[in-house]
């Protein structure tokens, strides 16, 4: 692990560009580019690459709706992409579209390793294909349903000659890496999923498509595409010359700290496939990828025919681009979904930004004016307090290096704001206006304004990653002309910025208060039926009280729980995912909840599953449906 590495790499997923790009595809890039930021801020020497994924069939479908080209529609897309990145302050070192040619050759270059060394056989794929999510899902996860398991879309069938990579061969391999790089995955609670999915035995991948005609040819398949994965995956490697720069992927991939930013839907292409497609190319492994949650607007789900997807445009005209960043990376915790609404953002905005750290600016900037005109004036010996504000900052500074090499944002932002409150505390026990009204104690006046001032200064420079327009403002009220962007930590460690005679600059709010009731919180939903069913369609599921009798854990499962339960006729066994949700599970034996009983039985690590408990997800998690006492056992639902 290259945790001391001063090059640092870091990539977004590369987006599809069959729609815009929204609040969910800004959180990734803002993370990259805050992560950027600040490991440059840090001395290291970094890369910043995000894109797009321009291939595929889901491309072609909507390229083929709006009536253009698959080329002419991605040309007309990519625009869109890259001026929300610049509306949101996005400092990207390159940019790359799958379209382009160093990136054909570098798909064919990493074939052709894989094919020579073997690792690539001709077959054929018959099973179900989710185009939404350009995924293959074989019917073992599929329990019988024709419907996506990721994003609930119908399936297509698909059957046709195809080639396949040797993916299950390196599925030891991919498994020791894992255990021994506990950074490899990241946040650490993700590991687990992905170490559960490959010990339940991997596949090998179906890498080409011969049924249509949108992606990059294979020169050992005449007739057959890439599939659009093993195409997208590759553009990291590209970017930095896999194919056209050695010298640059000596120094960008082999010899850098490479992190994959995405989220948790696509954690399995970029834990698994990817990492064996590497192994298989005789490739160095990222060092980590890190899968942050996923984004709810007001508690629901985002779509189109909801019409409450968050656009970034509005948000930022509403707040401004830095506060619009620095909510999303502080309010979600960066592996945990997260729910945009209104009401949070106003209540965080006001709270972080225009109480604790737009008052502690003017605060100071004021008293500064009101006692020495806005010029520093040099101060005595430290106090044991002002000792301890300094002491202070060092820790901060460890606890946000901590914290960011875990991209733990939040948690970033939380230390900082330990120092912001531990200040404006500082003042109401130093009382700058009961020294000011003693002669005696300018001096000490003198130190305590100074302590603050130059705190100022080190927190405009910690929170420039997250906020570098307003870091450049504060910087600028302190009296400073500063490219935040070129700053360096060993700028700021000291205390010696502000030198008898330095001007201050004015002060003017820089987070204006939003007042909650001048802000419409009006969210525009239309009441419609996304999948409707028939009557005859819905009496068709068999849902019954059953009662439970009794639950253990599934040995070898941590997420698997296995019930015993009566349905009214028959003792039934019923395995569910929801371990994680109920650690007292015991407490469930004699409760009554809701379960599918014809569905099809299945196998869930080896145990007989007969039927499905149902349950609900909400923000605190999933929970049984469960059902008043009183009901027997058997009574159906309808
Ligand atoms: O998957 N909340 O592209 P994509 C948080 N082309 N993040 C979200 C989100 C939400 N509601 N919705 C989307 C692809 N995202 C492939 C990637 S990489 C080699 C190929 C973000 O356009 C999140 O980063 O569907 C997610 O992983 C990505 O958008 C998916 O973008």
């Amino acid at each position: 692990m290259c945790k001391k590495c001063k090059n640092f790499y870091v990539t977004t997923p590369i987006y599809y560009v069959n729609g815009d790009p929204h609040v969910g595809t800004a959180y990734t890039t803002i993370a990259a580019d805050v992560m950027n930021r600040y490991r440059k801020s840090m001395g290291d020497d970094t890369y910043f690459l995000t894109g797009t994924d321009e291939h595929g069939q889901k491309v072609e479908q909507t390229a083929k709706q709006k009536g253009y080209s698959s080329q002419d529609w991605t040309d007309h897309m990519v625009p869109n992409f890259k001026n929300m990145w610049s509306a949101l302050n996005i400092k990207y070192d390159d940019f790359i579209r799958t379209t382009e040619e160093r990136h054909k050759l570098a798909v064919k270059k990493i074939l052709n390793v894989v094919y020579e060394k073997g690792d690539i056989y001709k077959g054929e794929y018959e099973g179900k294909y989710c185009i939404s999510c350009e995924t293959f899902f074989p019917e073992n996860q599929l329990n019988g349903s024709n419907k996506c398991p990721d994003c609930g879309k119908e399936l297509s069938l698909v059957k046709e000659e195809s080639y396949f990579f040797k993916m299950s061969k390196y599925a030891d391999m991919l498994l020791e890496h894992i255990e021994k790089n506990p950074d490899f995955i990241l946040p650490h609670s993700r590991r687990n999923e992905v170490i559960a999915f490959i010990k339940q035995g991997l596949q090998d991948l179906s890498i080409s498509r011969n049924t249509f005609s949108w992606g990059i040819p294979i020169d050992f398949a005449p007739g057959h595409i890439t599939y659009v994965w093993f195409d997208a995956l590759t553009n990291y490697m590209t970017a930095v010359g896999y194919e056209n720069n050695l010298e640059m992927f000596d120094k960008r991939w082999n010899k850098s700290r490479v992190v994959h930013l995405i989220g948790k839907d696509i954690l399995r292409f970029h834990a698994i496939i990817w990492p064996c497609m590497l192994l298989s190319a005789g490739e160095k492994l990222p060092d980590s990828i890190v899968a942050h949650g996923w984004w709810t607007s007001e508690g629901e789900k985002m779509s189109k025919s909801r019409n409450n997807v968050v656009d970034p445009y509005k948000e930022i005209e509403k707040y401004g681009v830095d506060a619009f960043r620095y909510y999303l990376l502080r309010e979600a915790s960066f592996g945990s979904d997260g729910d945009y609404s209104t009401k949070s953002v106003i209540t965080r905005l006001n709270s972080d930004l225009s109480n604790d750290l737009g008052n502690l600016l003017n605060r100071t900037l004021g008293m500064y004016k009101k006692y020495f005109s806005s010029i520093i004036v040099a101060g005595g010996q430290d106090e044991e307090i002002d000792k301890e504000i300094k002491n202070l900052f060092e820790e901060i500074l460890k606890e946000v290096d901590e914290h960011m090499y875990l991209f733990e944002y939040s948690k970033a932002l939380e230390s900082i704001w330990k120092f912001i409150s531990r200040l404006n505390k500082y003042i109401d026990e130093t009382m700058p206006w009961i020294l000011a009204k003693d002669e005696d104690k300018k001096q000490r006046l003198a130190t305590v304004m100074n302590i603050l001032s130059e705190s100022l200064y080190k927190i405009a420079f910690m929170v420039s990653p997250f906020m570098p327009i307003s870091a450049k403002k504060i910087f600028e009220q302190l009296g400073f002309d500063i490219e935040v962007e070129n700053m360096r930590i060993d700028e700021v460690k000291d205390w010696n910025k502000f030198t008898e005679g330095h001007k201050l600059g004015e002060a003017s709010p820089i987070f204006p208060r939003i007042e909650i009731e001048k802000e419409e919180v009006v969210v525009k939903k239309e009441l419609k039926v996304e999948n409707p069913i028939d009557i005859k369609e819905f009496n068709k599921v068999e849902i019954k009280v059953v009662e439970i009798l009794n639950v253990d854990k599934v040995e070898g499962a941590d997420k698997l729980l296995k019930f015993k339960v009566f349905d009214g006729e028959f003792e039934r066994q019923i395995i569910s995912g929801i371990a994680k949700y109920y650690p007292d599970f015991k407490k469930l034996i004699g409760t009554k909840v809701m379960a599918v009983l014809n569905l099809k039985f299945t196998k869930l690590k080896g145990e007989l599953s007969q039927g499905m408990l149902l349950t609900t997800e909400d923000k605190n998690g999933v929970k049984l449906v469960f059902i008043d006492k009183d009901i027997q056992a058997g009574a159906v639902i309808k």
